[in-house]
């Protein structure tokens, strides 16, 4: 019986249907699913930490008024996807507590530093550049909810991805000569983390192939990673920055621009906990769950007495 559900799943995916939460669906497909979803999430709420980390630093109202804007996007963005995630039956506490823990994972780019203002503007540019690339494929997910959530937060993305150029531009163009080399320095310390936001190559991706095949993932990592350097070239041509890899040329016979070597064993490290940053963006998370506390049973409390209240 379960095999002839399997098939009518498959047909369905290959037919371009999208699933719903209450639609039957393969228990891989479902936890696959839970996986990306909640690591999605906990990327944009550890990813709000090192660009709040400016807030009170921005040097203008109007820089400082786009910052909060935006990282309070990113705060929505992660509840879209907790209750995205929620729709498979997963509930927000054993997210949350899988991410605490440090079970879950994260997207790597957030264990990176946040060393100057630059790096607000680099971050716009390329991290949301990179979470554009990928997420746009993810608006057609088989999985409707998720890519459902996605084209509201794709839509939010490309605000932040302008905002972020549009700081560099006006750094480097009317900007004193140190200004100029803090936006070259953060380049130099975030293009090789942004390439690796992608994921690893497409064979050392276990779960890439099934991915694929079920819908969830619409472009393969490399293909996407080599889409946003293409894109990334022209633009840092437009801002008059160098990007910090001396093999990066245009390759005529691929159509596409040739890049070195990224450091994977950079990335393994630091997605297993120890890249510059982990132990303080989970201590952060940590934190701000334990002080947060008291509302959590404040307002538990106050929901069972006014039920409570209903059924007396
Ligand atoms: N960091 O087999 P694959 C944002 C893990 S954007 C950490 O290729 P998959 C917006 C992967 O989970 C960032 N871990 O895996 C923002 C797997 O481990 P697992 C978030 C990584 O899932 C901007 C293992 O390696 N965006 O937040 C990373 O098929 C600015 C093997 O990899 C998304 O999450 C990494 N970079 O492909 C916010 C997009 N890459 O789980 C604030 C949705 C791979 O088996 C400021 N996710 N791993 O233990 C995806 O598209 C996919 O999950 C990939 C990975 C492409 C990230």
């Amino acid at each position: 019986e379960d095999a002839e559900r399997m098939a009518r799943f498959d047909a369905r995916i290959d037919a371009g249907e999208y699933i719903e939460p209450k639609d039957w669906m393969p228990a891989h497909y479902r936890k696959t699913l839970v996986r990306q979803i909640s690591q999605h999430a906990h990327s944009e709420i550890v990813g709000m930490l090192p660009e709040g980390n400016w807030i009170t630093r921005a040097p203008t109202l109007k820089r400082k008024a786009i910052l909060l804007a935006k990282v309070q996007d990113e705060a929505g963005h992660g509840l879209y996807l907790y209750s995205a995630a929620e729709t498979l039956g997963v509930s927000r506490d054993a997210m949350l507590d899988a991410l605490h823990t440090g079970a879950a994972k994260y997207s790597s780019i957030f264990n990176y530093p946040t060393l100057s203002w630059a790096d607000v503007g680099v971050i716009g540019w390329l991290v949301d550049g990179a979470a554009i690339m990928n997420q746009v494929p993810i608006c057609r997910c088989s999985y409707a909810p998720y890519a459902r959530a996605m084209i509201r937060v794709c839509r939010e993305e490309s605000f932040h991805q302008r905002q972020g150029f549009e700081s560099l531009l006006t750094m480097m163009t009317d900007g004193t000569p140190a200004q100029r080399a803090m936006v070259q320095d953060a380049v130099d310390r975030w293009w090789w983390p942004s390439l690796m936001m992608f994921g690893p190559p497409d064979d050392q991706s276990p779960n890439s192939a099934q991915s694929m095949r079920w819908g969830i993932k619409r472009n393969s990592n490399d293909e996407l990673r080599q889409k946003f350097v293409d894109a990334a070239v022209e633009q840092a041509n437009v801002l008059g920055v160098a990007l910090p890899d001396p093999a990066l040329r245009w390759n005529a016979a691929r159509g596409h621009h040739d890049f070195g070597a990224i450091d994977w064993s950079e990335f393994w490290r630091v997605v297993g906990g120890d890249g510059p940053c982990n132990r303080e963006r989970l201590r952060a998370r940590v934190q701000a769950w334990e002080d947060g506390a008291w509302v959590r049973d404040a307002a538990l409390a106050y929901a069972r007495r006014q039920d409570a209240a209903h059924e007396a």
